[in-house]
């Protein structure tokens, strides 16, 4: 892990753009910037799909395709604080289904969080909690013969470039059997007024979340990163759908990263790219799809149309 993250930077700040990766966002600072961004009033996403878990959760048990005699397991990826989630599994769990629930998060403290919430608020359903990578983690899947029910929600998916978003989806895929289902939520495109305020907070908690990875740099590769010194800039592009962070220098400045042993040059202006957050339609979600056996069965939307949760089949 260290290691990567040693490798990752350097890579990312070596490069003609400078880029960072935004998985590495989330350590114990940053899961808890994470849970605030989620409580913002200008971040619509969280609240348009618990809406859907909250609301619609007998059409989610419905299109998945659920029975109740068939023990399955409920897989979700980048886990989180399982707010959304919670609400399902009360549901099943009111309802007799017969499941285990296999949450697996990047941050093995958003984990234990979330391991003793669910022990506490739904005592009888069975938590297995699984640290790691999304990329790695999907290899060990195929343990088991029974259905298998993937949750990837949030429109973490849209952290991935469609190149990243295709090779993630061709591994799920091969990893899962026919019939399995996959629920993935997404983001929908909509206009630049309603997605820039998202990642542009009032508060600035947006921009504490994306310099708390320069800190992170600073802390744990004994770096100098002089945070008051980089701006938070957020775009979006309405006909591609794709927001994008960046961190801006400035001023001209050098940055030491002992545990790099390297200096980093900034001009005054230079952008360090900090996350991709696309949008999806049909057609963006389809072409992300194709090649993979998982087919769109369906999808349901919140009340005002903002987000969509798509239950995919292997076929
Ligand atoms: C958790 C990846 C869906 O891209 O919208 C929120 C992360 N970044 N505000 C997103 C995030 C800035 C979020 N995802």
């Amino acid at each position: 892990m260290n290691r990567n993250f040693q490798k990752d930077i350097d890579l990312g700040l070596s490069a003609k753009n400078k880029t960072l990766p935004s998985k590495y966002f989330y350590d114990e600072i940053g899961d808890a910037l994470f849970v605030e961004i989620m409580n913002m009033p200008e971040y619509y996403l969280t609240n348009a799909e618990f809406d859907i878990f909250k609301n619609q959760n007998q059409e989610l048990i419905k299109a998945l395709k659920l029975e109740k005699n068939t023990f399955f397991e409920l897989v979700e990826l980048g886990a989180g604080d399982g707010t959304k989630t919670k609400q399902l599994l009360k549901t099943l769990n009111d309802q007799n289904y017969n499941f285990k629930y296999v949450p697996i998060d990047i941050s093995e403290n958003a984990l234990n969080q979330l391991k003793k919430s669910i022990t506490k608020e739904l005592p009888t359903v069975q938590i297995h909690p699984k640290q790691g990578d999304y990329f790695n983690v999907l290899s060990g899947l195929q343990t088991s013969n029974h259905p298998i029910i993937v949750l990837f929600l949030g429109s973490n998916i849209g952290n991935l470039t469609d190149e990243r978003a295709n090779d993630f989806i061709q591994k799920l895929d091969y990893n899962l059997k026919k019939e399995d289902k996959v629920l993935l939520g997404v983001d929908l495109i909509k206009p630049k007024s309603v997605v820039l305020p998202a990642y542009n907070d009032a508060q600035g908690i947006t921009k504490r979340f994306n310099l708390n990875l320069l800190t992170r740099i600073n802390k744990e590769l004994n770096a100098n990163f002089d945070v008051n010194t980089f701006d938070h800039q957020p775009e979006y592009n309405e006909e591609e759908g794709v927001a994008r962070s960046y961190l801006v220098s400035t001023k001209d400045q050098k940055v030491l990263v002992k545990g790099l042993d390297k200096t980093f040059t900034f001009q005054k202006g230079e952008k360090i790219h900090m996350e991709t957050s696309r949008k999806y339609n049909d057609l963006i979600l389809n072409g992300i799809l194709a090649g993979s056996s998982l087919k769109i069965i369906d999808r349901l939307t919140d009340s005002q149309h903002l987000f969509a949760d798509y239950i995919l089949e292997k076929y």
